[in-house]
Parts: structure tokens; sequence; C-alpha cells
């Protein structure tokens, strides 16, 4: 009901933190691409097996000096996974506790998402690209009621069986494919591309293969540094057409990890990747960290601490871009703003601050994993903030989309999408 809203909006205003306003419009009228790093993990950057980087070309661009990058940034997907991820990206509200709320609410409910704030706002034309069907996650229907305007997926791209592995188009292919379409897209341009290959359980076709599997005797896993080897030489060849294509120079290009690619039923086989010997809950939450990465050129780059998670995102992008968001309900801050809120939320219930970790019914020293079992003063009251922040800002993003709340919020200068006035389908040719 309304007055859920109004409670809601009084939380999101009195927990409101500034932007970081040295940052503020920094790459204003730059394109936007956000590259979507499917199932990628932290972990992958600078890590070598073989005697060789399984993902050189992403490490380089993560030290590069006009690359923003974010080393305690972490994935907060619930059973949604990609489209969790898409859902804070775009919109700043968490998935579900069950489900996909871009499956159940996304053809239904009102958003004010990214896509048609910054149409609206700053008039950007706004495209996705994927190498699957544009059904899967029900994109297609939600994807109009973000206000999307182009969405191009495999049935525009040149498709052969051989083409496909797993979900759909190989990565080198899709995106071969998608370059002609996001040449001709006017700009400026946001454009979302999904990657796909790097999927459980990370099957390639041996051509396509350029280093060992791992030899954990996880045969759902061992074959990770694979898919993430051919991920990272897609994005090379990427980052190439974008160069060639005179895009790069006026370009913002974001990457993130979607979420964990080896799950929480794997410990034994990361004790064995990792070295860490009995690879525990607590060395599990921290290996949800997923990279986050803003390269432009000119950008004041280098490796930020902050803790913070996916839903943080679109305030940091929308300060980058300096479109005005304020009058927006986001649950996530500026990841740059310096008196941020770092408790990170996961979408059971769980958290990760810079000083506790929370992984059920237990507490962990965030900086050096012990249990915590005697907590100091200190210790159990951010226990308590960590779990009061978390239960609260899952309970209000939950009430936004189960009570499809933003249909009674007009922001001011916002336009309400109709998704009706969107098609996606291929012009007869
Ligand atoms: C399918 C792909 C699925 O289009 O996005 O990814 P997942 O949600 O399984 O990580
Ligand atoms: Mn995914």
């Amino acid at each position: 009901t309304s007055s859920d809203l109004n409670s809601t909006l009084r939380w999101i205003k009195n927990n409101r933190v500034a932007p970081n306003v040295q940052y503020t419009g920094v790459a204003k009228g730059k394109n936007v691409f956000v590259i979507h790093l499917e199932s990628f993990q932290q972990f992958l950057i600078d890590y070598k097996y073989d005697g060789q980087e399984v993902t050189p070309n992403l490490n380089k661009i993560y030290h590069e000096n006009d690359t923003l990058s974010f080393d305690n940034f972490f994935n907060q997907v619930g059973q949604g996974k990609t489209s969790d991820a898409e859902m804070m990206l775009e919109n700043s509200l968490f998935g579900l506790a069950e489900g996909s709320a871009m499956s159940m609410d996304g053809s239904s409910n009102t958003f004010q998402a990214a896509p048609a704030i910054l149409q609206q706002q700053a008039g950007y034309t706004t495209a996705a690209f994927h190498g699957d069907v544009p059904s899967y996650w029900n994109r297609e229907n939600t994807y109009k009621n973000w206000g999307y305007d182009y969405w191009i997926t495999k049935g525009y791209m040149k498709d052969k069986k051989s083409y496909e592995i797993g979900y759909g188009l190989k990565d080198k292919i899709f995106l071969h494919e998608a370059a002609p379409y996001i040449e001709q897209l006017p700009q400026p341009f946001y454009a979302k591309v999904i990657t796909l290959t790097n999927h459980y359980p990370y099957p390639l076709d041996k051509k396509n293969i350029s280093i060992p599997k791992t030899k954990t005797g996880d045969k759902t896993v061992d074959g990770y540094v694979q898919t993430a080897r051919y991920l990272d030489q897609s994005i090379g060849e990427f980052m190439k057409w974008l160069d060639k294509s005179g895009l790069a120079k006026n370009s913002i290009v974001m990457f993130y990890g979607d979420h964990y690619g080896i799950s929480d039923n794997h410990k034994k086989a990361m004790a064995k990747l990792t070295g860490i010997k009995g690879f525990n809950d607590y060395d599990n939450a921290m290996y949800q960290r997923v990279p986050l990465m803003f390269h432009m050129q000119g950008l004041k780059g280098g490796i930020n601490h902050t803790y913070g998670g996916e839903i943080d995102v679109l305030p940091t992008l929308f300060n980058l871009l300096g479109v005005k968001d304020s009058q927006y309900v986001q649950f996530g801050s500026d990841l740059l703003a310096p008196n941020r809120n770092q408790i990170v939320a996961q979408r059971n219930g769980d958290f990760i601050s810079p000083t506790i970790t929370k992984v059920g019914s237990k507490y962990y020293n965030t900086q050096n994993g012990k249990l915590i079992t005697n907590p100091t003063p200190q210790q159990k009251a951010d226990e308590n903030a960590g779990v009061n922040r978390t239960t609260t800002v899952l309970s209000l993003s939950d009430r936004v989309i189960n009570g499809d709340l933003l249909r009674f919020y007009h922001p001011e200068g916002f336009k309400k999408v109709d998704g009706a006035d969107y098609s996606y389908k291929m012009s007869k040719a």
C-alpha cells in the first residue's frame, strides 16, 4: 500500500549517503558498456595455474591506472542468479529470498530502472546483448518495463550448432556478432553485454581450450579455468575492437562478475584451488567477491577497498555519469562515498562487513577468519548493526517488489514506462 511506500521512502531518505563529488560527472555523456562476466569470481584475477595467468586480459585491465577497481566487492544474488544481479545493478533493488524477481514480477511491476532514467535524463539509447534466447529469466518482458530500446539476442546473430555450447552462443562469436549492432547505436548509448560460456559445469570444445583443466578431481569444477580463460580471451578481442572502432575514447566500460562460479557445495575442490586447508564457511563468504571495474581513458583509477556489493553499483554509475538519482528508490550507495555504510547484505540474511562476517548462526572476524565465540562489546555492537541493517534492507526491498510499490511513486521528472511501447522482434527484413 502507499503507506508502506511512505515508510520505505522515509528510510531511504534517512539513510541516503551523498555521492563522492570528486567523481561526479567524470564520465558525463560517455557511452556506457556494462560487461557482464558470467560466473566470474574475484579470485581469478591474478590467479595462476600451470604456470600461467588464467585471465591475462582482465588482469591487465584490473591494474591499469585508468581502471577503478573494488577488491572488497561482493555478489549478493539469491536463487535468481544472473537475473538477481541484473535486478540489483539496474534498479538497486534486491532479488527475492526465493525464485527470481525478474521471472515473477518483471512483466507486471512498475520499475524506475537505469535504461529508462538514462534515456529520459541524459538522452541515452539503451541496448542489451546476449547469446541466449530473449525469454530466459523473462528478460524480454522485463526489459520492456525497464525501458530498453533494443534487446539483441542470438536470433539476431549468425548461429549454427558448432557456434553454441551450454546455454547459447560461445562468447567470442557472440561478441563478434554484437559489434556491428553496437557500432550502429546512436550515441551516447548504454550497452549491456551479457556473456555466457563461463557457466556451470564449464564445458568447452577442444579447439577453444588453451589451459589444462585443474586436478581437484571434482569434474564440475576442473573446467572452470578453461572457460574463464576463454571468456578472458573474448574480452581481449572485444577491447581490441573497442579501440579499433574508435569507441574506446568516448566510452566508460564497467566490468562485473555476476556471482560465484563454484558454489558452496565444492569446498574440497576450493581448498585445492586456493591452497586454503579446511576451506570453511568463512572462506566461502570471502570467495563471494566478484570483480567490479570501471575502465575509461583519463579516469583517476586505483583499487578501492570499501566493502560493498551489487546493490551499490547503480548510484556509483549514476554519479560517474552526472545523472541526478536522489529522487529514486535505491537500497545501495555510491561505492566512492567517503562515509558510506559498509555492511554487505547477503540474500539469505548473512552479511560481510569490514569487521564481522555472519554465516548462518556463526560470526567470524572478517580480517582474520577467526570464529567469534566471546564477542568484545565492539564486536557485539558490530554483529547487531550487521543483522539490523541486513534484515532492514532486505525486508524493505522485498516490500517494494512484492507490493509493487513503485506504481504509487512518481519521482519528479520521471515519465512512467509503458512496456507496450517496446518490441524486440526483428523488423521483417
Ligand atoms: C542464461 C544465463 C543464465 O541466459 O543468463 O545464467 P545463470 O542465471 O544460470 O547464472
Ligand atoms: Mn550468471
